[in-house]
């Protein structure tokens, strides 16, 4: 007994604990059951490992950037600072799992893959479940079993021990991944002219509410294709001048409103780099702290790639085996190429007005975080609304849409900080305020039984969507119908 008890310990410290390792071993299982040759199985754990380290660095760069200017926020007055975006949200969820519940630090990751099998039992039961989709982008999962574990252990039975939580977290997780993925076979058909796939990312319930709302909104025959977007927009297609000039916008103006005196005072700033007036100009000292963001996210999205690419690969290689003819769920950006070519930078542009507006709002009632526009969530959620918006309904559609994505995406980051006590950060996309804001409360005032619920209720989503679909052969072939 004790000697099974090592080597549990074993595996839990040393692999379950630190995920670079996890999602190496992850890729190597699938790539040993998908008997490919023994130096491409250790070609993809290498990667897959490496490449999480390097998130884990960036990760590590961002924080010790972007610690100094909460300090200083919160000593000249008296607020924090949250940026809205997954990969701030995973540092801030990680942070507060390791320095409040060091006991659940491999929660997440172990959650991972019990959330994943969820998913492929509610496919395999297909006929009973009505889930077809197999939810299958990577750092998504990673990113969302983080924040989703914080959400969980507001629930205080589940915290007596790691398997509960790890169990509870898993479930909750597969069951969205499942179901919301599954809500968005039907829009992505319909925009892709039977694509043969469904969206595996962070905003299925907005794309599914968008399918059925966006031609009340307006006509898809006056689409954006007929719209002339002003050139300097095209700058942004690019994700490091994007995400660098918003940073320089937002830190830019944050790091002016501080000021000299305090960014290079010792004892206000006692981690990260300190202001030296003798060596650098103020303002040279912005543009510097600004771009740093901007290297350390592309580093980070470089080291995303890496183990994506390995994880997606050996996840699929499972998924064919054992559920053929499922629909695989992939990243949002697999369907900006089937809408306008201007819906992407258009919902870019709509949800970023949307989620300035809000900031302002926020600052003007003020709210005691100051929220940070990220990159990802403007970006990515807001071109895709967007995308299906304008291809049912046409601009008016899209602007409505990507607009009001915008507003929710800053007031619900906001209220999710303070629900969820997090420092620094919010994973800000869409479905993370809705609905898993609403989720986080009901777990908080309603606890087990809260949990329950959410998980009824996402069971009955595809139900609903069966009983409504007229002919039940297509709705396991993945037709859309009706109009
Ligand atoms: C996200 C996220 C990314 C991007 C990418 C879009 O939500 O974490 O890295 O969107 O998946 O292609």
């Amino acid at each position: 007994m004790d000697f099974l008890m090592d080597i549990l310990n074993w595996f839990s410290q040393n692999i379950l604990q630190k995920p670079a390792f996890f999602v190496g071993l992850l890729v190597l299982i699938g790539y040993a059951l998908l008997k490919k040759p023994w130096y491409d199985v250790f070609a993809g754990f290498v990667k897959a490992t490496v490449g999480y380290m390097i998130l884990d660095v960036a990760a590590g760069g961002l924080v010790s950037t972007f610690r100094p200017i909460l300090t200083a926020l919160n000593y000249k007055f008296n607020i924090g600072a949250a940026v809205i975006d997954p990969y701030f949200g995973l540092t801030a969820a990680n942070e507060k799992i390791a320095e409040e519940f060091p006991k659940f630090v491999g929660v997440a990751t172990s959650a991972l893959l019990v959330g994943f099998f969820v998913n492929i039992l509610l496919v395999a039961l297909r006929k009973i479940t009505k889930v077809r989709t197999l939810f299958i982008t990577g750092h998504i999962m990673v990113q969302q079993a983080a924040t989703i574990t914080v959400m969980v252990l507001l629930i205080k039975p589940f915290q007596v021990n790691e398997l509960v939580a790890t169990l509870a977290v898993g479930l909750v997780c597969g069951l969205y991944w499942a179901v919301s993925s599954n809500m968005t076979v039907e829009p992505t058909q319909r925009l892709t002219g039977g694509g043969g796939f469904a969206i595996g990312h962070q905003q299925q319930f907005a794309i599914w509410f968008v399918d059925k709302v966006a031609p009340k909104l307006g006509k898809k025959e006056e689409n954006l294709d007929n719209l002339k977007l002003p050139t300097f927009l095209n700058i942004f297609h690019d994700t490091v001048v994007a995400s660098a000039t918003l940073m320089l916008v937002f830190f830019g103006a944050i790091l002016f409103v501080l000021g000299p005196d305090i960014m290079s005072n010792a004892e206000v700033i006692t981690s990260g780099t300190l202001y030296n007036p003798e060596k650098q100009a103020f303002f040279m000292y912005v543009l510097q702290t600004a771009f740093t963001f901007s290297v350390y996210l592309f580093i980070l999205m470089q080291g995303v790639r890496m183990f994506v690419g390995e994880l997606t690969n050996a996840f699929q290689g499972i998924s064919n085996k054992l559920l053929p003819g499922s629909f695989p769920a992939v990243d949002v950006a697999a369907a900006f190429g089937f809408g306008s070519p201007s819906a992407v930078l258009f919902g870019f542009a709509t949800g970023l007005i949307g989620q300035l507006i809000t900031i302002v709002l926020l600052i003007v009632f003020k709210n005691p975080v100051l929220i940070i526009t990220g990159f990802v969530p403007v970006f990515f959620d807001n071109a895709a609304i967007a995308v299906y918006a304008d291809k049912r309904g046409g601009w008016k559609a899209a602007l409505t849409l990507s607009f009001i994505s915008g507003v929710i995406q800053v007031a619900f980051g906001a209220i999710a900080v303070s629900l969820l006590g997090l420092v620094g950060g919010y994973h800000g996309n869409i479905d993370l305020d809705i609905p898993w804001v609403p989720f986080a409360y009901l777990f908080k005032y309603l606890g087990v039984i809260g949990y329950v619920l959410v998980c009824l209720f996402l069971l009955i989503i595809p139900q609903l969507q069966f009983a409504k679909a007229k002919d039940k052969e297509a709705y396991y072939r993945g037709e859309a119908q009706g109009e």
